[in-house]
């Protein structure tokens, strides 16, 4: 075995890898990432909190998530500041997680994972100014707590704090999103790419994405986003740049196919970067936490020049490019955040009293390349016309160019923005069963759950500390979760991995 990990959906024979990643990571880069996150847990156990070391963990945990970076240099850069720091040594391998009971293994990974996603999300509120003395502090908690000799009994309510924590979180960064950017409102975004030299931007990270938008004014280029990034649009301080015209590809796991060649350049701000091709290397760049051996990094200062002369260079199409989603539509409709849809809360209460809306499904989460994904578009298909589907995360790439009409002046297929706007999902819940007088388990709305990378893991532990039941998961269950713990989650929270969507859509509507 030269390396192990086993923290997404693809993991080697669903078990994991150990030779190298099925997402493209090398043993060696695996190694270091290892070394990095043991040197993460000795840095909480043995220094103070501090500003300066919670900005390190925040980071160093957002590096190694899945598809986020592939380059030894600079996580061994980062192992190595970490490593300075460090006060009085007190090493700690995080290989003897791996190697413990897979009961304590199981659960020390989902707080580990559910952690890393959380970082996701603390980074991206940090760097618009936002942040939360108890989000920060909960990152010593937790990683002192994977390094600990702690029983079953202990680690459950560390298990669901992560839940809670993370909603912290998912709402820091939502005010962070808002207040910089404006609440999104309903937006129609095309999959046509115009002529003329154009800039692609993908991952999650709104300010990167403003920044470009700044200097790429009045330069004759045009901005589209891709994957996690469409959601922008809905949000007025970033809509309204003209030159942010469109939504570029499909999901991220054909950007190898989409990316083949393209006349423009890419800039990742997050995940998920794979394996880059020789056809359209020379154009892709990294930013922030995302590096990737000999491409061209952005640094903090985010100075996209290098990013905009190779756009102007590539110039882009000579002609419109008619481009759609998968199933054929060329209309994205995003912007449906809580603000959006509890201001139009009265027509959807109205509509379900009236029989007019008979059932809600959450239809979210990450998309991935494994075949049993189109479960999701087949469920989507089949849900009957007197329901709603809420959407968020890039799981909707699946249908969300599908045209499946309104009810009562209601999109059917409501986007609600990227993985961390599950927050939106969660306060509109909330909202409907406070009208309602029940509790959100027995409100007419069903979770159907697609996961892929950590940050699906941390919303699936805020939806459990929220005691949030029946969720439907797939498209496999995570390789990280023991039998036992299966088994707890099973009979406390009714968790169900899906079967066909006949058969769910059966269970559910039955
Ligand atoms: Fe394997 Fe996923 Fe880990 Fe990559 S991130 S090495 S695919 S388990
Ligand atoms: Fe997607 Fe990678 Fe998870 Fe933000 S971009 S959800 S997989």
């Amino acid at each position: 075995m030269s390396m192990f990990c086993f923290q997404c959906e693809q993991t080697a024979r669903g078990q994991g890898c150990t030779q190298m990643g099925v997402c493209g990571k090398k043993a060696d880069t695996a190694n270091l990432q290892d070394e990095l996150t043991s040197k993460l847990i000795e840095l909480a156990n043995v220094n103070e909190p501090s500003e300066y070391n919670t900005k390190l963990i925040i980071d160093g945990l957002f590096t190694t998530i899945t598809n986020v970076n592939f380059d030894d240099e600079s996580i061994k850069k980062l192992t190595d500041e970490i490593s300075g720091l460090i006060k009085q040594p007190s090493p700690f391998d995080i290989n003897s997680v791996w190697g413990c009971d897979e009961d304590i293994r199981s659960l020390k990974s989902l707080i580990l994972f559910g952690l890393k996603g959380i970082a996701a999300y603390a980074h991206h509120a940090w760097v618009l100014g936002y942040k939360d003395a108890e989000v920060n502090n909960f990152f010593y908690e937790a990683l002192q707590t994977i390094s600990k000799d702690l029983s079953i009994a202990e680690l459950l309510p560390a298990v669901l704090k992560t839940g809670e924590i993370n909603l912290k979180c998912m709402e820091l960064l939502d005010k962070a999103n808002t207040e910089s950017y404006g609440n999104p409102t309903p937006t129609q975004v095309t999959t046509n790419i115009e002529k003329g030299p154009f800039i692609i931007v993908t991952g999650h990270d709104l300010k990167d994405l403003g920044t470009l938008l700044e200097q790429t004014k009045d330069k004759g280029i045009n901005i589209y986003t891709h994957g996690e990034m469409l959601p922008c649009h809905a949000y007025p301080e970033l809509k309204k740049y003209p030159h942010l015209k469109g939504n570029f590809g499909t999901a991220w796991q054909n950007q190898q196919k989409e990316f083949d060649n393209v006349p423009a350049a890419i800039l990742f701000t997050t995940n998920c970067i794979m394996p880059v091709k020789d056809s359209y290397k020379d154009r892709v760049f990294t930013t922030s936490v995302v590096e990737y051996p000999e491409l061209v990094h952005i640094d903090e200062n985010k100075d996209f020049t290098p990013v905009i002369e190779k756009a102007l260079e590539l110039g882009g199409y000579n002609e419109e490019q008619k481009m759609t989603g998968i199933n054929g539509g060329d209309v994205l409709t995003t912007g449906f955040g809580h603000n959006a849809v509890l201001s139009v809360a009265d027509k959807v209460v109205g509509a379900v009293k009236e029989g007019k809306i008979k059932h809600i499904f959450l239809v979210g989460g990450c998309d991935g390349a494994k075949p049993g994904r189109n479960y999701y578009t087949d469920f989507v298909k089949q849900t009957p016309n007197d329901t709603l589907i809420l959407t968020l995360a890039c799981g909707k790439f699946r249908f969300n160019d599908l045209d499946l009409g309104t009810i009562d002046g209601i999109p059917r297929i409501l986007d609600m923005g990227q993985c961390n706007d599950a927050y939106s999902a969660i306060k509109v819940a909330v909202a409907l069963a406070e009208v309602f007088k029940c509790s959100v388990n027995d409100l007419p709305l069903s979770m159907v759950l697609s996961w892929y990378e950590q940050k699906a893991v941390c919303i699936l532990l805020t939806l459990l500390y929220l005691g949030i039941e029946n969720i439907r998961l797939g498209p496999t269950l995570p390789a990280f979760v023991s039998p036992n713990v299966l088994n707890v989650l099973v009979d406390k929270y009714k968790i169900k991995p899906i079967t066909t969507p006949e058969e769910d859509l059966k269970a559910i509507l039955g």
